[in-house]
């Protein structure tokens, strides 16, 4: 798939595209991306794209029009008859809140062209008539869409067959639905000792059954501790079995 960033700030992306295991996706165009700076389509000599708000206030706010003219080179590249044409996203926190439903939907098919905004925002009137959804990574604010658009590349990127070393991998993440949607076990390494703190005898035992029952008595209950949201979810999903509510049981009785 095709993901087309616009951003007026495209060396962010390099040293991003170069890095990890997601590299070869990008390098390969299993996750083809393309830069587009809207200061190429800028007015006048100056090539501006931002101007001063009308009714005041700090800041600059990005002209609607290099935008527009930028997006008409990215469709025109894309060359997608207009039916079958990727959606524009936005990053803003007034946008539905990114999760992993979310990085499937917009990670899938063509792929999409991504708007990152910066200074005070877009004139509203391109938001308006271009984008199609908004997507927020959570209640803050930053300096640019870019960090964003780098994060749901990023979560894209990973779900690609290949990209991660072991195939396996990635069908255990937390966030799977697929899976079950409980939070990932703790994980440990070499040394077994490690300033005074050991490792849990399970993961020594070189049993796998007792490994596996051990990590997903953790999943479990790290889960119902830190996220009992996902819990809720999960049970009502059936995700749970029988041995996972005696053990959430069991912790619920030593608790009270
Ligand atoms: C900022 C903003 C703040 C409060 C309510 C609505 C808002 N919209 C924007 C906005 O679109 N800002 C542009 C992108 C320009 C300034 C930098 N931008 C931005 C995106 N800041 N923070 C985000 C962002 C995106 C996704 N998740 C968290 C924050």
């Amino acid at each position: 798939m095709r993901f087309d960033v616009i951003t007026l700030f495209p060396e962010l992306f390099a040293p991003f595209l170069a890095s990890g295991v997601t590299r070869r996706a990008y390098a390969s165009g299993q996750v083809a991306v393309v830069l587009w700076n809207p200061r190429d389509f800028g007015e006048g000599n100056y090539r501006r794209v931002d101007d001063r708000p009308f009714g005041g206030g700090p800041g600059m706010v990005m002209l609607a029009e290099p935008l527009a003219q930028c997006l008409a080179a990215v469709r025109a590249a894309r060359g997608e008859p207009e039916a079958e044409q990727a959606p524009l996203l936005l990053f803003s926190p007034i946008g539905q809140r990114l999760d992993h439903a979310g990085v499937e939907r917009w990670g899938q098919g063509p792929g999409a062209v991504l708007l990152c905004g910066r200074y005070e925002g877009i004139d509203q009137r391109f938001i308006d008539r271009y984008v199609d959804a908004q997507l927020s990574l959570g209640d803050f604010v930053l300096s640019g869409g870019e960090l964003p658009a780098m994060a749901l590349l990023d979560a894209v990127a990973r779900l690609q067959p290949g990209v991660l070393h072991d195939a396996g991998s990635h069908a255990e993440d937390s966030f799977n639905p697929a899976l079950d949607g409980l939070l990932d076990c703790p994980h440990y390494t070499r040394p077994e000792v490690w300033q005074g703190a050991g490792v849990p005898a399970q993961l020594l035992s070189g049993h796998h059954a007792q490994i596996a029952e051990w990590r997903r008595a953790q999943r479990v209950l790290w889960t119902a501790r830190h996220r009992p949201d996902l819990i809720d979810a999960a049970r009502a999903a059936g995700r749970l079995a029988p041995a996972d509510e005696a053990l959430l049981a069991q912790e619920q009785g030593r608790a009270l």
